[in-house]
C-alpha cells in the first residue's frame, strides 16, 4: 500500500510540476502580447509625431516662402514707383531718370536741327529702349516730340542715333490703329517720312509716327547721368 501511495503521490506531484510551466507560459504569453502591442503603439505614436512635425515644418516653410515672394513683389513695385517718382528731380534743367538725363525742348525745330541742338549740349536725340522709358517720356509730353529714330540711310530700316536697331533694343511702339505706322507718306514731302516722333498732331503720345524730317517739332535730348 505504501508503495502504491508513494507512486500515486509521485504521479500527482509530477502532474502538478508539469502543469506549472504550462500555466507560466500562458501567463507569459498573456503578459508578453500586450507588451508588443504597447511597443508597436509607441513606435506608431512616434512615427505619427514625426510625420506631423514634418508636415508642420513644410507648412512653415511654405508660409515663409510665400511671405518672401510677396515681400519681393512689394519691394519690386515700390522700387519701380520710387524710381519713377525720383525721375521728377531736375539737374540744370535736365530731368534725371534711371541713369539718364532728359531735356524736353521748348523750341520747335526740324529733325536735323533738333539733333544739332542736342549734340551741342553733349547729348543726342533720345533713344527709347524699354517700356519703362517709353512710359516715362509719354507721361512728360503734351504734344508731339522728335526722337532719335530714323530711316534716313535706308528706307524702311529704322535705327536710333546711336545705331541701335529695333531688333537690338527689342521694343517698338508704332501707331497700329487704322493707318499703321511707319507709312512713309509722301503727299506733303516727296522724300517721304524718315524721322520718328513720339505722338502726332492729334495726340497719340503713347505711339510712334514716321513724319517728314522737315517738320518743326519739339524734341527730347538724352545723355548719360
Ligand atoms: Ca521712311
Ligand atoms: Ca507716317
Amino acid at each position: 500500500m505504501d508503495s502504491i501511495y508513494e507512486n500515486s503521490s509521485f504521479i500527482l506531484s509530477t502532474i502538478a510540476s508539469d502543469e506549472k510551466p504550462s500555466q507560466c507560459n500562458e501567463r507569459e504569453r498573456e503578459v508578453t502580447s500586450p507588451k508588443w502591442i504597447k511597443v508597436l503603439l509607441i513606435v506608431l505614436g512616434f512615427s505619427l509625431v514625426f510625420a506631423l512635425g514634418g508636415l508642420c515644418s513644410l507648412n512653415n516653410q511654405h508660409i515663409m516662402i510665400s511671405k518672401q515672394l510677396s515681400a519681393q513683389e512689394i519691394n519690386g513695385t515700390s522700387e519701380e514707383t520710387v524710381s519713377l517718382m525720383s525721375c521728377n528731380h531736375s539737374v540744370d534743367g535736365w530731368i534725371a531718370c534711371r541713369g539718364k538725363l532728359y531735356l524736353f525742348s521748348s523750341d520747335k525745330l526740324n529733325w536735323s536741327s533738333s539733333r544739332d541742338v542736342c549734340v551741342s549740349k553733349g547729348a543726342d536725340l533720345v533713344t527709347i529702349t524699354n517700356q519703362t522709358e517709353q512710359d516715362f517720356l509719354v507721361s512728360k509730353i503734351k504734344e508731339t516730340h522728335w526722337t532719335g529714330l530714323n530711316d534716313l540711310e535706308t528706307e524702311g530700316h529704322w535705327v536710333w542715333v546711336n545705331n541701335q536697331t529695333l531688333t537690338e533694343t527689342g521694343v517698338q511702339f508704332w501707331f497700329s490703329e487704322g493707318q499703321r505706322e511707319p507709312d512713309n507718306w509722301k503727299n506733303q514731302d516727296p522724300s517721304g517720312e524718315n524721322c520718328a516722333s513720339l505722338g502726332d498732331e492729334n495726340g497719340n503720345f503713347q505711339s510712334w509716327f514716321d513724319a517728314s524730317c522737315k517738320k518743326q517739332k519739339k524734341f527730347i535730348c538724352e545723355k548719360k547721368y
